[in-house]
């Protein structure tokens, strides 16, 4: 197809990813007898709306950055996965309004997901690789991984924090936004918690800045901010379709490239803030 420009992206993205979270009244989930541990409202319309927010990914070009101030600037702030705070507030700031975490993270061992303190910092947002068809009883069925035996536990043991669980379709109308826009086919796997969390907060903030998510003049092979392990696939990709979601980002920025190779800053509107 033609290529799109940066609105006609935009627009595509605010009217075809709808941005919604499971809640107890979706079969199969309204049969289960945990189902009223689901919030009954949708996310985006219990959160927000927020003049400005910032979506830190958790790149390794963030180490030294300095940007933790400019980052508590903003109204709200989306973190990913097990990305901390505590060692690195200079460089990511303190403030955590949104956690969005993979299913990889809530089940594994090594993440401490259910014990960790981590976690605990505002409203936690789980998301599960699901099967293409985004069907709810055939990824019930068939999560990646344990995400609803998870979900149970942190819920028993934190009853207090909201917890929502995305909704698989959101994966996949975005992946079709990147699919559509690619010449060559990709990969049919979701794009990465980095794409979803921006997305998300298109959805209820007016401004949004994504920090080192294209990279600055920061750019490393170090993985993360905080760990040290060198791979490439952690920037460019290799299970997500990492570098197409940065393409459509690029396109969508709305800043100068300067404030990407200064800062690692791209800015984004709010779906709210433009017509189609
Ligand atoms: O690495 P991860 O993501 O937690 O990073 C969050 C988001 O930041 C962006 N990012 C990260 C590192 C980097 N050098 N450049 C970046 O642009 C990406 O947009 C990324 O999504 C995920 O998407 O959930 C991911 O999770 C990890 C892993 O599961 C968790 O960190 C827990 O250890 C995945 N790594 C592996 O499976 C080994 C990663 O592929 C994607």
């Amino acid at each position: 197809g033609r290529k799109l420009s940066g609105p006609e992206l935009l627009c595509q993205l605010k009217e075809r990813v709808k941005v919604t979270t499971i809640t107890p009244n979706l079969k199969p989930f309204s049969e289960l007898p945990w189902s009223s541990e689901l919030p009954s409202l949708q996310l985006t319309s219990v959160l927000g709306p927020f003049e400005s927010c910032a979506v830190v990914s958790s790149a390794g070009s963030l180490r030294n950055s300095g940007l933790g101030r400019e980052i508590d600037s903003h109204d709200a702030v989306l973190r990913f996965n097990a990305a901390p705070i505590a060692g690195y507030e200079k460089d990511v700031g303190t403030k955590t309004t949104v956690r969005l975490i993979n299913s990889q993270v809530m089940a594994s061992e090594d993440h401490r997901f259910l014990s960790s303190s981590l976690y605990s910092a505002g409203i936690l947002v789980g998301w599960d690789p699901a099967p293409y068809s985004a069907d709810l009883m055939e990824w019930y069925n068939r999560t990646d991984y344990p995400i609803f035996q998870q979900y149970q536990k942190y819920r028993r043991l934190h009853p207090q924090q909201p917890f929502y669980i995305m909704h698989p379709q959101v994966e996949w109308q975005l992946w079709e936004r990147i699919q559509d826009n690619m010449a060559e086919p990709i990969q049919k796997n979701p794009p990465s918690s980095g794409l979803l969390g921006t997305v998300l907060m298109m959805s209820i903030c007016e401004v949004v800045h994504v920090y080192e998510f294209l990279p600055s003049q920061r750019k490393t092979e170090l993985c993360h901010y905080y760990q040290h392990f060198y791979d490439a696939a952690c920037t460019l990709g290799a299970y997500h379709p990492l570098l197409y979601e940065k393409n459509l980002v690029k396109r969508m920025n709305l800043g100068s490239d300067q404030d990407i190779y200064n800062l690692g800053r791209v800015t984004l509107p709010g779906f709210s803030t433009f017509n189609c």
